[in-house]
């Protein structure tokens, strides 16, 4: 059994003084440093937006940050604007061992749709092509870290389970941003996708 260890979005952006800041997200990255070493793959995630990403609130006059809106493919959150393309915000975090990376994936680059998820964008459709190179490297069980647990991770973690792979999330070294109870919710359905929370 091959063993995959999915970094999702340690970047800037989601550490204190960031844009979209998750508290204590720079608390996860040194034992995540250490965790890469346990396993024979590590893929990183990069949340990767162009200046006019439609989940930006600064693209939409008139709404503020973690208002909602409808898009063409459901409801969205606008968020502040952050990771942006080539910005430092979109920068790993800078103690992150990047050296340890088989495989980068950047994903939310089209500016009409987000992706929270590593294996489908927000219309939860579009593949980003995650899923066939990891089948096509044998990788069967995936291991989840980053931020947040509530958004990226779990879409992630979701996408995973219902696609076939035997995920566990180590909570310890995630963390959320809890919108409105969202990270009960994701627990609860990460919990009802069968992914394993330790
Ligand atoms: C994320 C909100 C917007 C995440 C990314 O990495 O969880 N959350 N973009
Ligand atoms: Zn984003």
């Amino acid at each position: 059994m091959t063993q995959a260890l999915i970094v999702i979005d340690v970047q800037n952006d989601f550490c204190p003084g960031g844009a979209l800041a998750v508290a204590e997200g720079d608390q996860i990255v040194r034992p995540i440093n250490a965790l890469m070493t346990e396993f024979d793959a590590v893929i990183l995630t990069q949340d990767w937006h162009p200046a006019d990403h439609s989940s930006f609130a600064g693209n939409h006059p008139g709404k503020a940050p973690m208002e909602l809106i409808e898009m063409a493919y459901g409801t969205q959150v606008l968020w502040p604007d952050h990771c942006v393309i080539g910005s430092e915000g979109a920068e790993f975090h800078p103690d992150l061992d990047t050296s340890r990376a088989d495989m980068i994936l950047r994903k939310g680059f089209r500016p009409a749709i987000d992706s929270y998820s590593a294996f489908f964008e927000n219309d939860r459709q579009t593949p980003t092509g995650l899923e066939g190179s990891l089948r096509s490297r044998g990788i069967d069980k995936l291991t989840l870290v980053g931020l947040a647990t509530d958004f990226c991770v779990n879409y992630s973690a979701v996408d995973a389970a219902k696609l076939g792979f035997e995920v566990t999330v180590r909570l310890a070294m995630c963390r959320g941003i809890d919108l409105g109870g969202s990270l009960e919710t994701a627990l609860n359905d990460m919990r009802a996708a069968g992914v394993s929370l330790v």
